[in-house]
């Protein structure tokens, strides 16, 4: 009977030790900062919510899978900012100083809707 917990015991460990050394690879993977970046935006999310370029021209390929009208906006920089239509993809080339910026789709009500992402320059 022993022996059994014993083993129970030992798998329960091995599970625990496995999830954590997966967990912290996950974590202490460094983020690749990109030139070019394939952005999704959808109703009501922009993929990825996280992302990281590199300071300088950064290109954004920008795909609408919604069924609504979407805009692409990086910080606030209005001038350069997308309308995108549902199911059309748009290109931008921004000139980026390394900081973070707010991404989001200044539709009406669609930042409050989940439309925000995150942008990294460095
Ligand atoms: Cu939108």
């Amino acid at each position: 009977m022993n022996k059994i917990i014993t083993a129970i015991v030992l798998v329960g460990l091995a599970l625990l030790i496995g999830c954590n050394a997966f967990m912290s690879k996950e974590k202490t993977e460094a983020p690749q900062y990109l030139s070019e970046i394939q952005v999704k935006l959808a109703d009501w999310n922009i993929q990825p919510a996280e992302m990281y370029a590199k300071a300088g021209e950064v290109k954004f390929v920008v795909a609408n899978d919604g069924i609504r009208r979407h805009s692409f906006q990086v910080g606030d920089l209005v001038e350069q900012k997308l309308l995108i239509n549902a199911g059309a993809t748009q290109e931008l080339v921004l000139n980026l100083a390394p900081g973070d910026y707010k991404v989001t789709c200044e539709m009406q009500g669609h930042v409050d809707a989940g439309m925000i992402a995150t942008l990294h320059v460095a």
